[in-house]
């Protein structure tokens, strides 16, 4: 068959991400024998022209849609994005007949409401490389498509139970024309790289694991470092690790950062860090192979609400995991998640001095936490009648502790005032 992968995002906040896992669906559905090609709408102003243009050009049978972003996760002037991929389907349908796909990350978290919400045919919930060719497959064949993994329809809920492939490695990686915008040359973009899916850790408001599943899967270290050095051969010298946590399992990170310093490559690299678990030696591994700086989201400075939030480490692990990252040269931004479930004037002083007392470059401070399905705030909110029951969450609602909403934002803006690597 043949498909046209759109990625629908067009956002640039925070940076420019290329379409690494409609990339991944895109190959594997090419070495499963179909004809692909990928068309990433980052640069678009105007969305129409490039899909006409594709649709003429190539005429799919199927068009596969990533749905990255629902909204900026953001309390304060909340933007809605999803009405951006709203546009990109209505678009698709506007100049073919082909049936449309969803899948991605926001299409994940709500599946039932985004197939709703943007009016497409089915939708794939998680990974979508095994999922996907065997959609095609019943699809070719005209056969019924309840069972398949993952695969939700309009009004008919889900088909199949979810599959959570064990070995990675099962997954081609995208090479340059699959990699979205990319292939055009940009040598400065940050390429993103995924080592691993899953998230044991059942932090109280995560969305992780309703996207990748609980259980820890991963890609062997070598065919890591063999893409990144084919990526470097082609003139890329940025990359971003977007496990949702680099550091987990630390043997792993440690034999992964190994491996890829063996390649002697001129690069530098972005990741995501969980604090407390890994040591000197993994944060040496790290700079040794090329890590420039860590996302630090510790997201408090106080024991109790570190508790509240599920998080398997204390204050004095996120002060010693940050001295250790000073040590070896590597940028840190730390994250603040304030507003949560018993947060109270106490632990948000509290936060901001342990925040001040430690060696970051940057601060992210975030007022107000998105409710996310499926996860212990949401169950909270529904207990304490922040949101109903029956709320689908499409339309983002956020956890805000009663009697903080102004203080907040007045002790977050007096603080930054005199802390310009602070923003919110
Ligand atoms: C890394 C990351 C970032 C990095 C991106 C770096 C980069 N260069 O790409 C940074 C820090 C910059 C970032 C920024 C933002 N992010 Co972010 N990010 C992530 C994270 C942790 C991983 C995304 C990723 O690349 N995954 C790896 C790839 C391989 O997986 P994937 O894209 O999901 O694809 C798989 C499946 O979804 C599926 N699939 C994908 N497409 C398709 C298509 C079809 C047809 C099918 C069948 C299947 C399919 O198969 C793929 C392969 O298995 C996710 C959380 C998560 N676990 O997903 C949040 C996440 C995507 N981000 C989120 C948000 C909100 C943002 C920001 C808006 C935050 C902000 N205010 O700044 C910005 C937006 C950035 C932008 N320009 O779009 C939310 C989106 C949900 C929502 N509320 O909208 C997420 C889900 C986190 C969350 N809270 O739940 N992010």
């Amino acid at each position: 068959m043949k498909v046209l992968f759109v990625s629908a995002n067009i956002e640039q906040i925070t940076l420019p991400s290329l379409p690494v896992g409609l990339g991944c669906v895109a190959a594997a559905t090419e070495r499963a024998g179909h004809e692909v090609e990928l068309v990433d709408l980052m640069d678009e102003a105007d969305t129409l022209p490039t899909i006409t243009a594709a649709m003429e050009r190539f005429r799919p049978d199927i068009i596969g849609v990533s749905v990255r972003n629902i909204d900026d996760q953001s309390m304060e002037n909340t933007r809605f994005l999803l009405d951006e991929a709203k546009k990109v389907v209505a678009d698709c349908r506007a100049v073919s007949d082909a049936r449309i796909v969803l899948g991605g990350a926001g299409f994940s978290l709500l599946p039932e409401a985004v197939l709703s919400y943007l009016g497409a045919e089915m939708g794939i919930q998680g990974e979508g490389e095994k999922a996907f060719p065997i959609l095609l497959d019943h699809l070719e064949r005209g056969t019924d498509l309840s069972g398949i993994p993952g695969l939700y329809l309009p009004d008919r809920g889900l088909q199949g139970e979810r599959a959570f492939t064990k070995d990675l490695d099962e997954f081609p990686l995208p090479e340059g024309h699959l990699l979205g915008a990319a292939e055009v040359g940009n040598l400065d973009m940050m390429i993103p790289i995924q080592t691993r899916r899953g998230c044991p850790m059942d932090c109280s408001y995560c969305s992780t694991a309703t996207i990748e599943g609980r259980g820890l899967r991963r890609r062997s270290p070598e065919v890591v470092a063999d893409w990144i050095a084919r990526r470097h051969g082609a003139g890329f010298r940025r990359f971003m690790f977007v496990d949702n946590t680099f550091n987990i399992p630390a043997a792993y990170a440690q034999e992964l950062c190994r491996t890829i310093a063996k390649e002697k490559l001129d690069i530098s690299w972005g990741c995501i860090v969980y604090p407390g678990v890994g040591d000197r030696d993994l944060v040496k591994a790290m700079a040794e192979a090329g890590c420039a700086e860590v996302s630090l989201g510790f997201e408090s400075g106080s024991d109790r609400m570190l508790a509240s939030m599920n998080k398997r480490f204390d204050t004095k692990a996120v002060r010693e995991f940050s001295c250790m990252f000073k040590d070896q040269g590597i940028g840190q931004i730390g994250f603040q998640l304030l507003g949560g479930p018993g947060e109270t004037r106490e632990s948000v002083e509290e936060s901001f001095a342990f925040v001040d007392s430690l060696p970051l470059d940057v601060v992210k401070l975030s007022i107000g936490v998105r409710i996310y399905p499926n996860t212990a705030l949401a169950k909270t909110a529904i207990e304490q009648g922040v949101i109903a029951p029956d709320d689908d969450l499409l339309q983002p609602r956020f956890y805000i502790q009663k009697g903080l909403e102004e203080w907040l934002r007045e002790t977050a803006r007096r603080w930054m005032e005199a802390r310009p690597h602070w923003f919110m």
